[in-house]
């Protein structure tokens, strides 16, 4: 079939079943463990929950269902005629069914998206008084979330008392909502913010169908190679399993059955954080400062090195390099530089970003202190942004947010489709671990 929600239904039963019986054989096996320094450390590399639209390994980066990012380039379906990159949409059906979609299947998709994407005009006029200089994007972002909250499917099926098992459809009717209205927000959000309030109005883009076009067309830009990045971007951002702030903020709020705007609202404000999301702004913002402090001198590994130590001793992190998992260099940054590479490979800041990735890992290396000093997404993104006009790095972290909703959405609906509970982890005191390791 072509229709996503049957399509999605029939996973259900055999997925839940799987499920039952992995828990029955290996329910009391260990996971994971957790030391007291990680307890405190951020919990990291604890293995504590379950998570299925993508896994990723700490030396090869991101699987989406299983396929890297150059298969998903491969294997998912395009823009006709000549599009490269695969269309977002795509992206999400592989996400949420494990399958890779027909073209039939992505055009019907499309489809249904385009008749939810209109954002209600009220919506629009609270997003065009709000105070644009001083709430920075992100802020107006999560705020236009919770408004279209108002529509939740979900918030109105629980309050009509619904079954338990039809929580998944109510949580996939505003997934698809949520997701076909955010291109539509976010470039509301950035024409009041740095277009004077001149809009785009969605009803002239023609055939500007795919999300990634339709993005692209919102928010101001008439280039095919724009929509191109538009593609690419959202199928990158899209997902990068469940611990990580945004996926795992999206999966904990909705796990008290709050809905999905409420649990994405979340999940973005977690997004809007400098060591996660908003490292797209910084990178920018550090990469111009680096360029003034360079001034006059040539751009030799010896300058750019003393310049990252300046960094460094001035108490900052390098923005765009180093990773909670990751332990090689992003394929989510390959990706971006494969772009650069094709369209922009004479471009000044891809110059820089390219001499980066010489330097700045033997720096971290010298520094001693990173556990892995190569590149991660967020230090491509806003150079390839930036070469088609889109200068304002304060907003890069909201299309990182609409990227986002692929990934963690699909995956809020299979945790209503397979009923997993509230998350509810037990913490203890710092006077607990004193006692309790003393008595042993
Ligand atoms: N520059 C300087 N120091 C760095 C660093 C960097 N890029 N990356 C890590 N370090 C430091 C840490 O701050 C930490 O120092 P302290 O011991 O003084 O606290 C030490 O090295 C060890 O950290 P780690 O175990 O290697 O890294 P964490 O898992 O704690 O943190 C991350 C991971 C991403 C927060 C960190 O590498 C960082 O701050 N990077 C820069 C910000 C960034 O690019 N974030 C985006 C990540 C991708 C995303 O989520 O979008």
């Amino acid at each position: 079939g072509t229709n996503l929600k049957e399509v999605f239904r029939e996973k259900i039963e055999p997925m839940h079943k799987q499920v039952v019986e992995l828990r029955e054989k290996y329910g009391e096996e260990v996971l994971g463990t957790c030391t007291v320094s990680q307890a405190y450390g951020g919990m990291r590399s604890v293995k504590c929950m379950t998570y299925e639209t993508s896994l990723l390994d700490p030396e090869e980066g991101i699987r989406f269902r299983g396929y890297s990012i150059p298969e998903c380039q491969k294997l998912l379906p395009k823009a006709k005629p000549d599009g490269a990159e695969p269309l977002p949409e795509s992206l999400f059906w592989l996400l949420l069914t494990g399958d890779v979609p027909t073209d039939a299947q992505v055009a019907q998709l499309q489809e249904d998206m385009r008749e939810r994407a209109r954002v209600p005009a009220d919506v629009l006029k609270i997003l065009d008084s709000m105070p644009h200089e001083q709430l920075h994007p992100m802020s107006q972002f999560a705020a236009a979330i919770n408004l279209l909250q108002r529509e939740s499917a979900m918030a109105a099926a629980y309050a009509n008392g619904a079954n338990k098992s039809s929580y998944w459809e109510h949580c996939l009717e505003d997934a698809l909502t949520l997701i076909a209205r955010l291109p539509e927000v976010a470039a509301r959000i950035y024409r009041n913010t740095f277009h004077g309030g001149k809009h785009v109005p969605p009803g002239q883009l023609g055939d500007a169908h795919d999300m990634g076009k339709r993005l692209a067309r919102l928010l101001g830009f008439e280039s095919p190679e724009f929509d191109e990045l538009m593609r690419l971007y959202l199928v990158i951002h899209a997902d990068h399993e469940g611990g990580n702030v945004s996926a795992h903020a999206v999966r904990l709020v909705g796990s008290a059955l709050s809905d999905p705007y409420m649990a994405f609202a979340a999940g973005m404000n977690g997004l809007a954080g400098p060591l996660h999301g908003l490292a797209n702004q910084e990178v920018l913002r550090w990469l111009v400062q680096l360029r003034q402090r360079l001034g006059d001198r040539p751009m030799t590994t010896e300058n750019l090195t003393e310049l990252c130590w300046q960094t460094l001793n001035e108490g900052h992190v390098i923005p765009g390099f180093g990773h909670a998992v990751l332990r090689k260099t992003d394929p989510r940054y390959t990706a971006q530089r494969q772009f650069a590479l094709k369209h922009l490979p004479h471009d000044d800041m891809f110059q820089l970003v390219s001499k980066l990735y010489e330097v700045v890992p033997q720096v971290l290396e010298a520094q001693g202190k990173v556990k892995n000093p190569w590149p991660n997404v967020d230090q491509h993104s806003g150079v390839l942004l930036q070469y088609y006009g889109l200068r304002e790095s304060q907003y890069y972290t909201v299309l990182f947010g609409v990227s986002r909703s692929l990934g963690t959405l699909a995956s809020l609906v299979w945790d209503r489709a397979l009923g997993l509970p509230l998350e509810r982890p037990k913490s203890v005191t710092t006077e607990w671990i004193r006692e309790h390791f003393h008595k042993q």
